[in-house]
């Protein structure tokens, strides 16, 4: 027995009652509950290296979980899940370096216990590869939050609430997008306008990172066209290699397009393949008012807009989401990039939800053309609104919202008889698919009046 072995021995010999006599000690202070308090229990949040998990709350029946992506690299998170609460499949881009925050609800913690459970992240990496990361989360429960729903009509914020739609709408200032593509040759990773909102004279940048597993990149270009015409521009390699680097141009803008533009980036490799990014703020993306999408043109998000009650198909175009936008698809639901791109806007979302909107008459035309994202309508009001899937139409509004005969304005004249003869000239008359009664839209003849109005033998 060598030296080591020995003295270990002598060790346990000389010190194992001690050791022993301890840990009965520690068992019995564990069992009168001494360590049955909070401060004892440790906070712990790990998922894996590269994701840092700095604060974390457990609720009674939501866990919040701040994820920090180091990894190097923009990340897509497709999906939380917290054992023992509803899975999380919030579609959003989680920037390097960029903390974000997760919540997922439908938990049923007791209240000042230990909760333990694991966390599985499922996330996207630039190559397009698919990865989850399991980790853990353990700490006290807390009471649940108590959500403040917001009153109909005035919704925004949180949970329960919904963000107004707003016109497709140029954001200011210097914006960047996260493309996300099926990993083709060759593959748009980001793209940079700087700014995007120019006035004639300013200088304008436009940056692109760009991958191609296969072949050397050859030639980008961005094409920008406005109503005044398209011009084209070359962007030249300025960081990394021509399978994996950025490249940039910059230009004096000639004429303004600050309201409406659409720029098409095109990147050639040596095999003579070709793939492009178009980004628009001309042609809002305009999707039905429900059932399975496929997009179908490049086209913009600015508010709320998405599918209801059906899949959605990224192909061929890209859906460029500006900041603010939200793109929404419903639970159960998903979406497929096969040839297209969808680009992200920082401050854009892909929110896995509902989408609703205003009709309080029920007649499938809505209130106002706001439409709203949530899990519930907004504000919990049922009243007033409805899943998109039960309106005819986004583009119009209702009106008169309390009567569901009436939703258009028709030029009606006045037939009081109804014998078909008008009396006096047509006006702007609430509607259903004809004009109400009493009235009629093409009288017998628009050029004479009926000489007895109230009898419907005469004339
Ligand atoms: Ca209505
Ligand atoms: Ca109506
Ligand atoms: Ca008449
Ligand atoms: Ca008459």
């Amino acid at each position: 027995m060598d030296k080591r072995g020995q003295s270990a021995i002598e060790f346990l010999v000389t010190y194992g009652w001690a050791i022993l006599i301890g840990g009965i000690a520690v068992v019995a202070i564990s069992y009168l509950g001494a360590f049955r308090t909070e401060k004892f229990i440790p906070e712990i949040c790990v998922i894996e290296p590269g994701i840092g998990c700095p604060g974390f709350n457990i609720h009674q029946d939501s866990v919040k979980l701040q994820l920090t992506n180091s990894k190097g690299e923009n990340l897509v998170v497709s999906g939380i899940q917290v054992q023992g609460c509803n899975p999380n499949n919030e579609m959003r881009l989680l920037k390097s370096g960029e903390t974000g925050e997760f919540v997922v609800d439908g938990c049923n913690n007791e209240v000042k216990e230990r909760y333990k459970g694991e966390v599985k992240m499922s996330y996207t990496k630039e190559t397009g590869l698919a990865h989850t990361a399991v980790g853990e989360v353990q700490g006290i429960v807390a009471e649940a939050v108590e959500i403040v729903e917001a009153p109909p009509g005035v919704v925004g914020g949180e949970e329960g609430g919904g963000e107004e739609v707003t016109g497709l709408t140029v954001a200011s200032g210097k914006q960047r997008y996260f493309v996300r593509s099926n990993p083709n040759s060759p593959q748009f990773l980001e793209v940079t306008i700087d700014p995007l909102d120019v006035h004639v004279g300013d200088n304008q940048t436009m940056s692109v990172w760009i991958r191609d597993q296969e072949a050397p990149i050859t030639q980008i270009t961005a094409a920008v066209e406005t109503d005044t015409g398209i011009r084209t521009y070359l962007l030249t390699l300025i960081d990394g290699t021509n399978q994996d680097g950025t490249w940039t141009g910059s230009w004096i803008v000639r004429d303004t397009h600050s309201r409406e533009y659409t720029t098409n980036f095109t990147a050639k490799n040596s095999l003579g393949e070709i793939s492009s990014t178009v980004l628009t703020w001309s042609d809002p993306c305009a999707p039905p008012t429900y059932g399975a999408w496929t997009l179908d043109d490049n086209c913009g998000i600015s508010g709320v807009q998405g599918v209801e009650n059906g899949s959605t198909t990224i192909a061929g175009y890209t859906m460029s989401v500006h900041a603010g936008g939200i793109f929404v698809w419903n639970h159960g639901q998903s979406i497929q990039v096969t040839t297209g791109a969808i680009a992200l806007a920082d401050g854009a979302q892909l929110r896995q939800s509902y989408i609703w909107m205003s009709d309080y008459d029920r007649d499938g035309v809505p209130t106002n053309t706001t439409m709203f994202v949530g899990d519930t309508a907004p504000g919990g009001d049922t009243t007033y609104f409805v899943r998109r899937y039960n309106i005819t139409t986004y583009s119009s509004y209702d009106v008169n919202d309390t009567y569901a005969g009436y939703y258009q304005n028709l030029s009606c004249y006045i037939d009081a008889d109804m014998d078909g003869y008008k009396t006096g000239s047509a006006a702007n008359t609430q509607s259903g698919g004809d004009c109400p009664p009493g009235y009629v839209l093409a009288p017998t003849d628009a050029a004479i009046n009926d000489c007895n109005d109230n009898n419907n033998a005469v004339c």
